[in-house]
């Protein structure tokens, strides 16, 4: 059963020993949700602390000044011990623990109460003491907007509307992704008038990109391949093009975007080649559901966006069979 804010807030108002953390690979939303969340906790007197399996990307670093965020492999003893003594471990951004990769074993095996706040589908209900999970949501920084509000308008800090305000722009893909209502800019608005800057949050994430970066796009881009009556595109980024540039998977940001962009596309497919299995990333425009298609290849996700990891099996096999069954979709 899906709880309510009333409950969540006594939850945690009960617990002392907070973990948060969010998906491998955070983005946006996961950075802004586990920052603006982390903060609130801390304006309610609480001690949490963050771990996340992956490093934050270098675009979002500037997002955890303090350097609060503790990544797994680095502190991996002290990592262990704060999840094995947690009362309280708060998932923000997935609602699946695998997705948290190398902490997966430690939350399934932790004795702590554990709650989730999330906007995708499939959530497992008994793997949380509690959870709000509400998928109509653009990006769970509204989520969090509407909890924190709930709770008390005066904890909307300008740094916790400022990470508030680049999760919710960059899971509406700057303001364009079909969840853009005329509710995402109210919050926005509310969120600008209590300090957030549009201007240097958008210029600090997006405004950054390398020259190394700038030719893996060529590459990703030059990898292009159309199908269906040009309705469906391919793309295609490789372990080699990754350390020809010394770049790695966090600067694939925006990559899907690219594929969307393209005049008459419906769907739009990226394979991205990591060391031990394949990512993909399919993304549709309109009615077209491809979060069943992923959920084909073991992954999940939204209607228009969703993801899958395929493990032994190499880019054109997986290709193929992607296109194959594509034939139920377009
Ligand atoms: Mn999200």
């Amino acid at each position: 059963m899906q709880n309510n804010f009333r409950e969540v807030r006594k939850l945690i108002d009960e617990s002392s020993r907070i973990i948060l953390t969010t998906h491998v690979v955070p983005d946006g939303d996961a950075i802004g949700s586990v920052m603006a969340f982390s903060e609130y906790l801390r304006l309610k007197g609480k001690h949490p602390v963050i771990i996340n399996h992956s490093e934050t990307p270098f675009n979002f670093k500037f997002m955890d000044p303090g350097n609060s965020i503790k990544v797994f492999y680095e502190n991996k003893e002290e990592c262990i011990s704060l999840l094995e003594n947690a009362d309280l471990i708060i998932i923000l951004d997935t609602n699946d623990f695998k997705r948290t990769k190398s902490l997966e074993k430690y939350i399934e095996s932790s004795k702590a109460n554990k709650l989730c706040i999330d906007h995708h589908t499939g959530i497992d209900p008994d793997k949380f003491t509690l959870y709000i999970s509400n998928t109509e949501y653009p990006s769970n920084c509204s989520i969090l907007y509407d909890y924190i509000k709930d709770d008390d308008e005066k904890y909307l800090t300008q740094n916790i509307s400022s990470s508030l305000y680049v999760g919710i722009m960059t899971d509406t893909g700057s303001f364009r992704f079909p969840r853009t209502t005329s509710e995402v800019f109210r919050v926005c608005a509310d969120l600008i008038d209590k300090g957030a800057d549009p201007v240097s949050l958008y210029e600090n994430i997006f405004a950054t990109t390398s020259k190394e970066n700038l030719k893996l796009m060529a590459m990703f881009i030059e990898s292009f391949e159309f199908y269906y009556d040009n309705k469906v595109v391919t793309g295609v980024v490789t372990q080699k093009d990754f350390s020809s540039l010394g770049l790695d998977i966090q600067h694939i940001e925006g990559f899907t975007g690219i594929l969307m962009n393209i005049e008459g596309i419906k769907i739009g497919i990226v394979l991205v080649e990591l060391r031990d299995n394949i990512k993909v990333s399919f993304r549709s425009k309109g009615d077209i559901d491809v979060s069943k298609l992923a959920k084909e290849y073991g992954g999940g996700g939204h209607k228009n966006a969703a993801g899958s990891n395929v493990k032994d099996v190499t880019i054109p096999e997986l290709k193929e069979r992607i296109l194959k069954d594509l034939n139920n979709y377009i």
